[in-house]
């Protein structure tokens, strides 16, 4: 009994006919009702596309035609879509033919992803997307390397302190006197600029902070000597800001507060035991605007005056404060990146002149934020009008 061929005319040749047994010695492999293919053609009765071949139709002489996935970008090379021509591409890699990276990512190659990350440092480029055949990130001015990690030769990465405004260099009240300090031979100088204030009861010091490159939180430091055992109970803080705050800038949250317009003040002690003290809240301050920091000293002791005592004032740092910077927060990567600055205490370093050994760990954080906060890498030059002092240091790394 014979079955009729049923060759898909579309995919067959020799209209429509078929083995009529299976032949062992013939043609290889030729099997009983076995149509005769197209080119690109398979199955029995001629009606699928072979691998890597899509499109099956019968104007097509070939019957299919090739896919054109690019076999780099393509998973397991396992060809197209027959219908649609669309290719399996790899994790990291996009388009019909999975020809292109994703965005974010660069180097199409026989890796198992097909591209990778462009993985630029988010403090030292501008955004996360790099070269597609370089891999190069755009970096801030003076910062280079692929990702942007690093300064260029002559240039630094700003340290947390870099911005130092000296008390001797403010504008001193009352009975405050500025003392100048010979640098030590044998250690590590433990002030900056040429020395302090002597700050006493009922005087003040004023600091004119400007050179604010980016705007957003930072903890005003106060560096000091105590002179005596006791802490200095009562020192206030004030703030006074240049006219409105950028109502779409990070320091809008300002604007809800009910005592914004005036000067903002707090207190803080000067213990004896310690050579700075962190001023709370932090201080929102914008880029390009210019503020006054005053510090008034007012009762050394809250139970009696005490006109002998005094303590030397060597300067005020703003540090920037990790919550504050975009990198270090909203998504999960960034907050593990918070979340290890904070737990090796990375900003601790910089409150101090002298500082601790800091730890590898911290490094690639710190050059990020130096890189963020000053917009650049920095060449050391020394501010001609002395307001401040910038420490040209690299962290060794
Ligand atoms: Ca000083």
């Amino acid at each position: 009994m014979c079955l009729p061929c049923d060759c898909d005319p579309s995919g067959s040749l020799d209209e429509g006919i078929c083995e009529s047994r299976s032949d062992g010695g013939g043609l290889a492999g030729a099997q009983s009702g076995q149509c005769h293919c197209k080119r690109h053609v398979t199955g029995r009765r001629c009606d699928q596309c072979l691998p890597g071949y899509w499109n099956f139709t019968e104007d097509n002489p070939d019957g299919c035609q090739q896919c054109s996935c690019h076999p780099m970008g393509t998973y397991e090379n396992q060809g197209c879509n027959v219908y649609s021509g669309e290719c399996v591409c790899k994790r990291y890699v996009t388009g019909r033919d999975c020809d292109a990276c994703l965005p974010e990512h660069w180097g199409l190659s026989e890796a198992r992803d097909g591209c990778k990350p462009c993985d630029c440092d988010p403090g030292g480029s501008y955004d996360n997307n790099c070269d597609l055949y370089s891999g190069q990130c755009k970096c801030r001015p003076h910062v280079t390397g692929r990702t942007c990690s690093q300064p260029e030769q002559g240039y630094f990465a700003g340290l947390l302190d870099y911005r130092i405004y000296e008390a001797e260099y403010g504008e001193v009240s009352g009975n405050g006197q500025p003392l100048i300090r010979e640098p030590p031979r044998d250690r590590d100088q433990s002030w900056t600029g040429p020395g302090f204030v002597r700050a006493v009861e009922e005087s003040s010091i004023v600091f004119t902070l400007d050179a604010i490159t980016q705007s957003m939180d930072y903890d005003i430091v106060i560096r000091y000597e105590p002179q005596l055992a006791g802490q200095w109970e009562d020192v206030r803080v004030v703030l006074e800001r240049p006219d409105g705050v950028n109502p779409d800038g990070p320091c809008a949250n300002l604007l809800l507060r009910q005592e914004y317009g005036g000067p903002e003040e707090t207190r803080v002690s000067l213990p004896s035991g310690a050579r700075h003290v962190v001023v709370h809240p932090a201080a929102c301050l914008e880029a390009g605007k210019q503020y006054k920091v005053r510090l008034d000293f007012k009762a050394y002791d809250l139970r009696q005056d005490t006109p002998s005592a005094s303590v030397l004032v060597d300067s005020i740092t703003v540090v920037p404060r990790a919550d504050s910077i975009p990198f270090l927060k909203g998504t999960p990567t960034n907050e593990y990146r918070q979340q290890e600055f904070n737990h090796y205490r990375c900003a601790e370093y910089f409150y101090s002149v002298v500082k601790a050994n800091i730890p590898e760990i911290c490094k690639k954080h710190l050059y990020s934020i130096g890189f963020y906060v000053l917009g650049s890498g920095f060449e050391c030059t020394c501010d001609p009008t002395g307001s401040y002092s910038g420490i040209c240091d690299s962290l060794g790394k």
